[in-house]
């Protein structure tokens, strides 16, 4: 039987996160030898945000270096630019035609950004889960592993999928999200209650991939907790919950096992295993960067080869989206 088909994508807006790691990049490499995977950076989704076309132009790059740093694998992998694929700007125009405005008025995540970014509320960042709908759909996508804050966005790709399919037969598979069981939202250090995030302006927030080790165990020992003073997951108490999740991904233990290794100790211990843990386990994705940094030409090919990939597959479904909806053939 033919192999599942697995898309997601990042955006080129700063270094990855561990939110990001632990709530998607980690499961796209471990999803390779199982499913055909598709990963891309994707810089057309990071225009919503005001860029300088020069540090766009540079965390493009960084940012694809990381996806090989962290273990996608170019050889098994399509790992791709979105920008290079002009198919994902095509589709993006055709399913908007498909998309509702009160769908689209419904999306937490614009309602956030166009909070955040009052001056620049623009068309894009409104239309922006209909860019993505088409990057999963291009590639007919089974599974999308992402974090849950973009569970919203996925059930509009589902929608539009299958709005499309009830028109003009089955063009599109409707894919489903895969969420990790205990990182699929990583928290902000400084606020528990809300999503980490690579674009927050109070860097303490969050731990990017590549912090070194004595940033990483700063930053966690400044974490927010709460005054009980007792290491255990339950209700009301967000900061020690993040932690305790953080450390179970980084060492595999269970939250019993965890709860059982720090009773009786501080958060003074906690918060120290959890940095030196989380410290080593990034290591090996530090190295790998800085090694792939170094080679401008291998990075070049891989990203080339894998724009050539993603188009043979895209150009496929839109040839089929374009036959369907009656646009004349060249
Ligand atoms: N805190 C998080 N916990 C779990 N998963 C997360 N993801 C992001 N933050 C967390 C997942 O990372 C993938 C890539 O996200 P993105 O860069 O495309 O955009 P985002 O979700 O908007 O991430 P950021 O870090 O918050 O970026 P900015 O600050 O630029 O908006 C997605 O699968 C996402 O679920």
């Amino acid at each position: 039987m033919d192999k599942k088909i697995i898309f997601s994508a990042i955006q080129p807006t700063g270094t990855f996160t561990l939110g990001n790691y632990l709530g998607a990049l980690q499961n796209w490499v471990s999803l390779q030898d199982e499913y055909n995977c598709c990963y891309s950076i994707a810089n057309m989704h990071a225009l919503t945000v005001r860029q300088q076309a020069k540090d766009l132009r540079a965390n493009t790059l960084n940012a694809y270096a990381l996806l090989l740093a962290v273990g996608v694998d170019p050889q098994k992998s399509i790992a791709f630019i979105q920008s290079h694929v002009k198919c994902h700007a095509e589709l993006n125009w055709v399913l908007s035609c498909y998309t509702q405005f009160g769908e689209l008025s419904r999306m937490t995540q614009f309602k956030d950004k166009s909070a955040r970014h009052p001056e620049n509320v623009n068309a894009g960042l409104f239309t922006y889960p209909v860019l993505m709908a088409g990057d999963i759909l291009l590639y007919q996508a089974d599974f999308v592993p992402v974090g849950i804050d973009q569970k919203q966005h996925l059930e509009l790709a589902r929608n539009i999928a299958q709005r499309f399919n009830g028109i003009y037969g089955d063009v599109f598979t409707v894919p489903d999200g895969y969420y990790p069981k205990l990182t699929a939202k990583v928290m902000s250090l400084q606020d528990p209650t809300k999503k980490m995030s690579k674009s927050d302006d109070n860097p303490k927030s969050y731990i990017t991939i590549l912090d070194p080790p004595e940033t990483i165990v700063k930053k966690i020992k400044s974490a927010v907790t709460d005054s009980e003073a007792l290491v255990a997951y339950r209700e009301g108490k967000d900061g020690v919950n993040n932690l305790m999740s953080i450390y179970s991904a980084v060492t595999g233990r269970t939250l019993e096992q965890i709860t059982e290794e720090f009773a009786g100790h501080g958060y003074g211990d906690f918060k120290q295993k959890v940095g030196d843990a989380l410290a080593e386990s990034l290591r090996p994705i530090r190295e790998r960067y800085a090694q792939l940094m170094k080679d401008r030409a291998y990075l070049e090919e891989c990203y080339r080869d894998g724009a050539r990939k993603a188009e043979g597959v895209s150009q496929r479904t839109l040839d089929k989206v374009y036959k369907k909806i009656g646009f004349l053939a060249r």
